[in-house]
């Protein structure tokens, strides 16, 4: 017989149909659509689904959603003069960009990046909209807010990219276009611009938490399905008792790595780092062009980058030459 591994899910997670615990009964909207069972649901994880809550924050968030996404649909779609097949054909390629250098913070024509401002306007608030259904609900269940707040650390990277700096660089030019690979273009050419951001440290501590948050994930995952065949994956009691499946996950790290996490423990960590992640990505990006123009040359001044004998003279910040663009 083949060892249960666990590594794809064979059991359907599946109770009796629940509406879940009773809510406040004067909100304007409630928990709505009758609940019911899909199959496909219970092989990634529960198979009941629904009732779900959609209140005002939610209806709000989705409406302007939509509105963000069909202004940057349409501006695409007008961009290849109305041509459906050119539309699908090109649409990773087409962007909706912000206004040029010139607007400044001004408020441009619609067709000069006036689309581009509304747009983002929809788009945050519908993202900010999400944020406070996401921490009423948790709030109205009795839950802490720690979901809401790791959004918010993204969140925070978005409004700096988007929002922050380019207010403090005195230009809507500087904020990231809508679109597939124009927004890669966008980081690309950031980078170049500012001297290569690899020598920005605040790049190099979100890439540790970035990769760091792969890693705990792995790690965390792979000891509860490892000791799920001893019921791991039902935590309570085992996180107390000894001879449990808990206490066998912890003795594998301490057996090959002489420290394991706690049941409680590894969670703060996978916390920490999936939220510092962003929040120091979005330190790093609001220090450049702002308090640092050239992160090579800032690297060259710090001892990061090495002193190389000087064959073609001295390392000249590009931006400094004439015709660099202000
Ligand atoms: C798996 C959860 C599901 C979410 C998904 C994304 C949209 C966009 C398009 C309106 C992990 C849904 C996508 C709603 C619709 C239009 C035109 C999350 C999961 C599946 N990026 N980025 C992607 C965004 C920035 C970078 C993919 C958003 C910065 C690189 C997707 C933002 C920089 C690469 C995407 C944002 C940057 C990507 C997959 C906002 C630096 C890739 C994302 C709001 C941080 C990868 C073609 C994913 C790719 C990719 C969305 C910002 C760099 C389109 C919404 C400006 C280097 N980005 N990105 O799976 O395949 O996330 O690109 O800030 O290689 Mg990006
Ligand atoms: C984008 C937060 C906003 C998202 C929100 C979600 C919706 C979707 C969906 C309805 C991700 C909103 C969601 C709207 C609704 C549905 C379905 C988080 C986001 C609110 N880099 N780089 C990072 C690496 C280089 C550059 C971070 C690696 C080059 C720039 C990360 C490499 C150049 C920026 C990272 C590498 C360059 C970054 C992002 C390697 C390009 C940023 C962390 C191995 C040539 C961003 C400080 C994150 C940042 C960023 C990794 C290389 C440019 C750790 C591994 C040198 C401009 N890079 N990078 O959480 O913070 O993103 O930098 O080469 O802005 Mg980089």
């Amino acid at each position: 017989m083949a060892e249960y591994q666990n590594i794809f899910t064979r059991l359907q997670v599946r109770g009796p149909l629940y509406a879940g615990t009773p809510i406040e009964a004067h909100t304007a909207f409630s928990r709505s659509s009758a609940p019911r069972f899909s199959h496909l649901f219970g092989r990634l994880g529960d198979a009941q689904v629904g009732p779900i809550y959609l209140g005002i924050s939610g209806l709000a968030a989705l409406i302007c959603g939509f509105i963000a996404f069909e202004i940057i649909g349409l501006n695409m779609w007008a961009s290849v003069g109305w041509d459906p097949v050119q539309f699908l054909r090109q649409l990773p390629w087409l962007a909706l960009e912000p206004p040029a250098p010139a607007y400044g913070l001004r408020i441009p024509p619609l067709a000069e990046g006036g689309w581009w401002l509304l747009a983002g306007f929809f788009l945050t608030a519908s993202i900010l909209l999400w944020w406070t259904r996401i921490y009423l609900r948790a709030r109205a269940l009795g839950l802490g807010s720690h979901t809401a707040w790791a959004f918010a650390a993204a969140i925070w990277l978005y409004l700096v990219l988007g929002f922050i700096r380019p207010l403090l660089m005195g230009s809507w030019a500087e904020a990231v276009p809508f679109g597939i690979f124009p927004h890669l273009d966008w980081t690309a050419a950031f980078s170049l611009r500012y001297g290569n951001l690899f020598y920005n440290p605040f790049h190099m501590l979100s890439i540790v938490f970035l990769y760091g948050s792969t890693l705990l994930f792995a790690m965390h995952g792979a000891t509860v399905l490892a000791t799920s065949r001893y019921g791991a994956e039902r935590e309570l009691e085992q996180i107390a008792d000894r001879g449990t499946a808990f206490e066998r996950g912890g003795l594998f790290w301490r057996w090959t790595m002489g420290f394991c996490a706690s049941a409680e423990s590894i969670h703060r960590w996978a916390w920490w780092f999936a939220v510092l992640c962003p929040l120091t990505g979005g330190i790093g990006i609001l220090l450049t062009g702002t308090v640092v123009d050239n992160w090579y040359i800032w690297g060259q001044h710090h001892g990061l980058v090495p002193d190389y004998p000087a064959t073609w003279g001295p390392v000249v910040d590009p931006a400094t030459l004439p015709g660099a663009p202000k």
